[in-house]
């Protein structure tokens, strides 16, 4: 090897390393019970519990040692008379912490034409107490981010008032927002369409951002990355909200055509490089660090969940590592200099530089497994909870 080609590769493993120390993922907790798609699901030795998923999420924490935090969804998992303390036992027991807190307003029959934006006020008020109430659950439990996620909207055009819906959405989350404790953000979600396929009130990053800015400051804008239509410049919005200081996190997924919470970079793994090299970029440029969550919101019926995890994981720690390999002093002045191959060309070298090494490097500093996935088949604890788990049914309660 040369003198040269040792210091870059001494270089690469110190921003790989720097870059894997701060990333921490969150996982969510519906991600390892039983779900499937409208025509059915396909069962595994699923967690029903939250002790059974803080558990399982546990494996994921253990062996890849980047995802502290658990997210947790306030009907599937914190169920009237729940004790915070009860749960924070539980997630100590198996090494990780509640993290953000998921309002449900879009499973009850009431939800049927929306909740903070439905005509009725009587139900507005019942999503907005349910909200209320999930933002005291995240107090108590020490969550910082309470992330609402609205199916609302309508099917058919003329049926709605798109105008006085928006008014009732906002002056609902500003009502949300008032109760946040110091610290606390509420993270608004949107969605282009599912389950309305009309309209839906928060349908793009340009409302969410609006009614986040209507709320309060202490709302950001929640980027889930299935939630776009084919072709949409993800990293465009994640630079742009960046600017604005309003990107408060992400919800990681992969899409072939809609929302199909496939494996992140399953099938585009430069569009996720690409996301992350806006972050790193915005952070070289302004030296301030972004404060983001990074979230995964899957959920699968095909992988095992627990495996499907650490491949995320895994995913996430070698893209990341692959931005932070940008050369963005070099980068700034090709651009600034038109220079467009090679500016290009250093997105593509970042990209294309084998990171397994030096992430292996940094696993192994950190006491860890060279390779999660191969620790977590060898470890027992898939035999070990399809054992424990055997012939229950999944209407024992859990996601549905
Ligand atoms: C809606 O599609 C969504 O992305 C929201 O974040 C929900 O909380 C989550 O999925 C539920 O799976
Ligand atoms: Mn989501």
């Amino acid at each position: 090897m040369s003198a040269n080609a040792g210091k870059a590769g001494a270089a690469m493993e110190t921003n790989v390393k720097e870059a894997l120390d701060r990333l921490q993922i969150e996982l969510p907790s519906w991600g390892f019970a039983d779900t499937g798609t409208r025509f059915g699901k396909f069962l595994q030795p699923a967690a029903k519990t939250v002790e059974e998923k803080f558990a399982d999420a546990g494996q994921v924490h253990q062996f890849t040692g980047a995802c502290p935090t658990v997210a947790l969804h306030v009907l599937w998992d914190l169920p009237k008379g729940t004790k915070p303390s009860a749960v924070l036992e539980l997630a100590a027991r198996f090494g990780v912490r509640p993290g953000s807190i998921s309002p449900n307003v879009f499973e009850d029959q009431i939800y049927k034409h929306g909740s903070l934006a439905n005509e009725q006020e009587t139900i507005r008020r019942h999503a907005l107490e349910h909200i209320l109430d999930s933002v005291r659950i995240a107090r108590e439990l020490g969550s910082r981010d309470v992330t609402p996620w609205f199916a609302d909207g309508s099917n058919f055009p003329g049926t709605a008032n798109i105008r006085a819906r928006k008014r009732w959405m906002a002056e609902g989350l500003k009502q949300a927002h008032d109760t946040l404790g110091d610290g606390q953000r509420l993270l608004i979600e949107y969605k282009p369409f599912e389950p309305a396929f009309y309209h839906t009130d928060i349908a793009d990053w340009g409302m969410a951002l609006t009614l986040a800015r209507y709320a309060g400051p202490k709302s950001r804008v929640l980027v889930d990355t299935g939630h776009h239509y084919q072709a949409q410049n993800i990293e465009q919005i994640v630079a742009w909200l960046l600017d604005e200081g309003m990107l408060g996190g992400f919800h990681f997924n992969d899409r072939r055509y809609a929302d199909d919470d496939l494996t992140l970079g399953s099938i585009d793994p430069y569009q996720v490089f690409r996301i992350f090299a806006e972050i790193r970029f915005y952070e070289w440029e302004t030296g301030r660090r972004a404060d983001i969550a990074f979230m995964v919101d899957q959920s699968h019926n095909l992988k095992g969940k627990i495996e499907e995890m650490i491949q995320t994981v895994m995913n996430a720690q070698e893209l990341y590592a692959k931005a932070a390999l940008i050369d963005f002093p070099a980068l700034a002045k090709a651009q600034q200099e038109q220079r467009l191959i090679d500016a290009e060309n250093l997105y593509k070298d970042a990209f294309s530089t084998d990171v397994r090494p030096a992430v292996r490097e940094w696993r192994r500093a950190k006491q860890l497994a060279d390779n999660p996935l191969a620790a977590f088949r060898a470890s027992g604890y898939l035999e070990r909870i399809t054992r424990e788990r055997a012939g229950r049914s999944t209407a024992a309660g859990g996601y549905a």
